[in-house]
């Protein structure tokens, strides 16, 4: 296991997308932690300064990829709660954890959900009957949010944030141009979303041009243009 963690900045390795990347970087922007960000171009990909690059230090090559020191970790889940407990993102008890956990994992099966249809053949289709499914499960996850929160702003501490609001906030956000209106019929949960993105560190972080400007890549049916993403202006 390195040491070296403690001297160097982390660094964070993608394509040019929010995707499986962006929670790593809202935590960061959070906290205020430095790190770097390199973009691998979909072009390179292919080719020797891409995938097989990675092959050296990670089981099977794909993004994204956290650095720390002479650390490598892939599987975003993993990078998740590494970067959780590095910045002081996780829980202080067992059962916090857990909640942590679960909330978090709500959060990926929503983004998970999503990012199938955005890359459906169908999606123009699908995108209709997907917003009433949608609607159900927000319904249902804004009960729990108001039965378990820990208040309007948070999911697991009163006034401290952690992995589950970051994750949850970047999920909620993402359906807003795949279905313009549709959080909005559930205030608790755009409320404490936007409050989230206007917490310090992160506020600066997503309205400039640092953020990247579309969740996939424009492979997908539903990728690569700005509109697949909600930006923050005011
Ligand atoms: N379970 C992995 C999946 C990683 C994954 O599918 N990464 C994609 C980009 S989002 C990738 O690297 N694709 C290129 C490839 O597989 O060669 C994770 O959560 O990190």
């Amino acid at each position: 296991m390195s040491t070296s963690h403690t001297c160097t900045p982390l660094k964070l390795v993608y394509f040019a997308v929010r995707g499986r990347a962006e929670p790593v970087r809202l935590m960061l922007e959070l906290t205020g932690v430095p790190y770097d960000y390199e973009e691998i171009p979909i072009a390179v990909w292919p080719t020797p300064s891409g995938k097989q690059r990675f092959l050296a230090s990670t089981p099977l090559g794909q993004l994204p990829i956290l650095q720390d020191g002479d650390f490598f970790l892939c599987q975003s889940a993993a990078i998740y709660k590494y970067v959780a407990r590095r910045v002081g993102l996780y829980g202080a008890t067992l059962q916090e954890d857990a909640r942590i956990d679960e909330v978090t994992e709500t959060a990926g099966d929503l983004l998970l959900d999503l990012g199938t249809l955005f890359w459906d053949p169908r999606f123009a289709e699908r995108r209709t009957e997907h917003r009433p499914a949608l609607r159900k499960k927000l319904e249902q996850l804004q009960d729990y949010f108001v039965r378990v929160g820990a208040g309007p702003a948070h999911w697991i501490q009163p006034g401290r944030y952690t992995l589950a609001d970051v994750r949850m906030a970047y999920a909620l956000e993402s359906v807003m141009p795949l279905h313009p209106g549709l959080l909005e019929e559930f205030p608790r949960l755009h409320d404490a979303m936007q409050r989230f993105f206007s917490t310090d560190g992160v506020r600066e972080y997503v309205r400039s041009d640092r953020r990247c400007r579309t969740y996939t890549v424009a492979l997908a049916s539903f990728g690569g243009k700005p509109e697949e993403t909600h930006h923050f202006t005011d």
